[in-house]
């Protein structure tokens, strides 16, 4: 059979769509499989990325639906974003056209690749039913207290009058227009993930070994419990004097209480009240408030990145143990938001304080040596762990401290000053405060009549959008003007696509359904998304779960976080112009060849080399692959083979073709490294090279069309439909006689010393088998007299001599 992909590839992506291959049952008695692929953002094309990560997925899926499972393998648009707001600017075009245009056309690609995607799923994030129930949710959430408003503290740019995310501030300027960044006190929504740290990290111990054991790790420490003290510095008197009589004390947070003794300064965070009311009574002199106000201007990166730097606050506290006054300072690296946003300094036993102390010249006291306590009064000679037990205890005796645990994580801050969004259900009403929309007015879609120059947010001066009514008393009012993180969407996305078409506009989707569908079983995509997307996505499952929208605790039972693709050594981006289009392969090779090269180039978790002899490699194995079928006839059912009347090359080929189907059977359920699968197949098509026996090349392809159809639909189903009317896409039995040798090896001994082995014929004799051992060992035998033959059966011949 020649092959020319064109030909038979789509002609079988026509075939899986008029057939509904794809699409997952409605029949629960069935036991189910959720396969998902984390979704693209519409860009306007498809990268070496998105063939890898959905060649991953669909590969499980496909070989799930020959199990007989049934499989939803959705795929939809992280649509929402940036990106098509520049666009905008740069092409004048509207952001939901250029959205809109790039789903069409990435849809199409996507179709190109023959992927197996529930195509009756497929939505949107930009979609405005997506908006609604998203709104529902927001509103719910706000209304039981897991959302609010507050003001902090942002990256501001005046010139583009818009705040900016961490990563868009480079050197304290703005990335757009080099504006210098101001660091502004705004209102913002906020959800309270930090209610949820302690539940989302002790779940981590249910995904060990299902997820990678990195991205755990980064959750993690991103969440980053700490045990510790907090305990109140008291002010001296005349400090207390010089605040203006407007403080007495402040908290501090310690994980190290065993170090309390060595304490010799407390630093405090640049926006500390303390340090806002110096500077507000101007209580230091220029250079040194002019240092501080410096240092407020950065952000927390910068400040991280900067040396260690302080300035001495001309105040003291009164150490709680020894009473002795101890000089206060501000630092650089002491953070606002964690703890109380100040710390007791300990130079000889922390990295940073010693630095400070080394450079201000403060004093440096020893107080822990071997892990004893020295310098420390009644704590002496007590193990460090032990002491900060002892010391918690005291000062939760004397009521003066008590044991806190702190979290690095911060509540998640979702409002974006951007146009494409979903809006937030708010409204402004100068009579009751903040109201939230009522669910019957929902969904808040956007304006379309709207210029965006990339000046402030177009929705700010947008009437018709704005202007509105107060849900709770009729008033005139505003409405919000922010619009939601695009993690809001990505966030719940998986529970949408388990809607079914006959129920979307009516609900987010069905508890029946979720209960069923829930959860992923594999959950495919970048290790880039090991932190924001993944614990945003169990923090929603767990919210939801308490809103009693659903009844589970994780989103994603099993994780596999493929590897980046790389182009001469270093990651294929855009930027760096080393990109290689996949459209240009399906069209060159067909889409098998471009599945078949990414899967086999790399484990998926491994970085993977692009190289177009690679490309061109899996295309010859297709080919041949292809070429060969002609060997084999027309067949109904497996071939029921007669072991007695192989020859020597048969069964060797015959051991190859089953290794191969063993080996199938683990990648698709278990390790996923389809490229030892593929190597094996490889093999095996090789060792048919001398075989003349029809059934064993009928037997091969019937089984490796089976075991790669994941892998290389098109061309197994053609072939297939060819020879075995697409009756073999089943789970395929093991035969155990194919591994069943007919020779029996024999370890020959002489006076029970090893000399030689011998394979003799199972059926063999006792005599014939002494005789082949005789043969073996005959230099041995040499002038000696047989004494006595010892025969383990299956085992060893011992000859005795003299
Ligand atoms: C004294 C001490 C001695 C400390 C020592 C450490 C080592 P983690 O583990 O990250 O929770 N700290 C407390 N609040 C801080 C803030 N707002 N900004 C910066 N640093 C802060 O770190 C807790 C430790 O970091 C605390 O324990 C405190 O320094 C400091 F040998 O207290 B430690
Ligand atoms: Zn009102």
């Amino acid at each position: 059979m020649e092959y020319i992909p064109s030909s038979i590839e789509k002609k079988w992506q026509e075939y899986w769509k008029e057939t509904k291959y794809s699409e997952p049952s409605e029949d629960k008695s069935r036991e189910k499989k959720y396969i998902l692929s984390m979704f693209p953002y519409p860009s306007g094309k498809i990268h070496m990325g998105h063939v890898r990560n959905y060649s991953i997925s669909d590969a499980i899926a496909r070989y799930n639906r020959q199990l007989g499972k049934n499989v939803l393998h959705p795929i939809g648009w992280d649509s929402f974003g940036m990106p098509a707001e520049n666009a905008a600017i740069k092409h004048k075009v509207h952001p939901k056209k250029w959205t809109y245009e790039n789903i069409e056309y990435m849809r199409k690609e996507l179709d190109s690749l023959g992927l197996s995607f529930a195509k009756s799923r497929e939505f949107a994030t930009s979609d405005e039913i997506y908006t609604k129930f998203e709104q529902e949710f927001f509103i719910d959430m706000y209304k039981d207290g897991m959302l609010y408003q507050k003001n902090s503290i942002v990256n501001w740019c005046e010139s583009c009058h818009t705040v900016l995310a961490n990563e868009q501030v480079v050197d304290g300027c703005c990335w757009r227009c080099d504006n210098e960044i101001k660091q502004k006190d705004m209102p913002g929504y906020y959800l309270k993930i930090t209610d949820y740290a302690q539940e989302l990290l002790d779940d981590l111990e249910s995904l060990k070994d299902k997820w990678p054991s990195q991205v755990i790790t980064m959750q993690s420490n991103w969440i980053g419990r700490s045990e510790g003290l907090e305990f109140d510095f008291e002010l001296s008197t005349e400090s207390k004097k010089k605040l203006g009589d407007k403080f007495d004390k402040f908290s501090v947070f310690t994980t190290r209480a065993d170090t309390i003794m060595g304490v010799s300064f407390s630093s405090l965070s640049p926006e500390h009240d303390i340090v806002k009311y110096i500077l507000d009574n101007n209580l230091l002199d220029k250079k040194s408030s002019n240092a501080i106000k410096a240092i407020k201007k950065l952000t927390e990166r910068e400040r991280a990145q900067s040396e260690k730097e302080g300035i001495d606050l001309g105040i003291t506290v009164l150490h709680p143990i020894t009473k002795e006054q101890i000089p206060v300072w501000v630092a650089n690296f002491v953070l606002s938001g964690y703890g109380s946003g100040a710390v007791m300094a300990v130079p000889a036993h922390d990295e940073r304080d010693k630095e400070f102390a080394l450079k201000y010249n403060l004093e440096i006291k020893e107080v822990i040596k071997n892990d004893l306590l020295i310098n420390s009064g009644k704590y002496n000679g007590l193990k460090s762990k032990k002491a900060i037990k002892s010391i918690i205890y005291d000062f939760e005796s004397a009521g003066i401290g008590k044991k806190v645990i702190n979290f690095k994580l911060r509540d998640w801050g979702i409002s974006r000053q951007r146009y494409w969004g979903a809006p937030i259900p708010m409204v402004h009403c100068s009579k009751c405060g903040i109201v939230s929309e009522k669910k019957d007015n929902l969904p808040i879609t956007l304006p379309q009549n709207i210029e965006i120059t990339g000046e402030g947010n177009p929705l700010e001066s947008c009437n018709e959008f704005v202007k509105c009514t107060c849900p709770k008393c009729g008033a005139n009012a505003r409405r919000e003007i922010d619009t939601m993180d695009t993690f809001f969407q990505s966030s719940w996305y998986f529970l949408r696509y388990i809607n079914p078409e006959s129920k979307k506009l009516n609900q987010a989707f069905n508890t029946e359904d979720v209960k069923y569908w829930m959860s992923v079983d594999n959950y495919v995509g970048g290790i880039e998304h090991a932190i924001l997307h993944l614990l945003y996505s169990r923090y929603f499952t767990k919210i939801l779960r308490d809103l009693k929208y659903i009844d589970i605790n994780e989103p994603f039972i099993n994780l596999l976080t493929q590897g980046m693709v790389l182009k001469d050594g270093s990651k294929m981006s855009k930027s760096k112009g080393n990109t290689v289009d996949p459209d240009l392969i399906i069209h060159k090779y067909g889409a098998d060849t471009a599945r078949l090269f990414i899967l086999f180039a790399a484990p998926p978790t491994k970085e993977l080399e692009y190289n177009v002899s690679g490309v061109e490699g899996a295309f010859k194995f297709i080919k041949r692959f292809s070429e060969r079928s002609s060997k084999v006839t027309k067949i109904d059912s497996m071939p029921i083979i007669d072991i007695q009347k192989l020859k020597a090359e048969d069964k060797e080929a015959r051991i190859k073709v089953y290794e191969s189907l063993i080996k199938a059977k683990e990648v698709y359920s278990s390790n996923f490294t389809f490229n030892t699968l593929i190597a094996s197949v490889m093999e095996a098509l090789n060792s048919l090279k001398n075989v003349t026996n029809q059934d064993i090349w009928n037997e091969a392809y019937y089984i490796f069309t089976s075991i790669l159809e994941p892998i290389i639909p098109h061309i197994c189903w053609e072939i297939s439909l060819q020879k075995f009317n697409l009756k073999n896409f089943r789970d395929i039995a093991v035969l155990d006689e194919v591994f069943i040798s007919d020779t029996i090896l024999f370890i020959v001994q002489v006076n029970g010393k090893k000399r030689a082995e011998i394979e003799v014929d199972k059926s063999s004799s006792k005599d014939l088998i002494i005789d082949e051992a005789k043969k073996s060992i005959i230099k041995w035998l040499d002038n000696k007299e047989v004494v006595k033959e010892i025969v383990v059966p299956n085992k060893l011949v011992n000859i005795v001599v003299k």
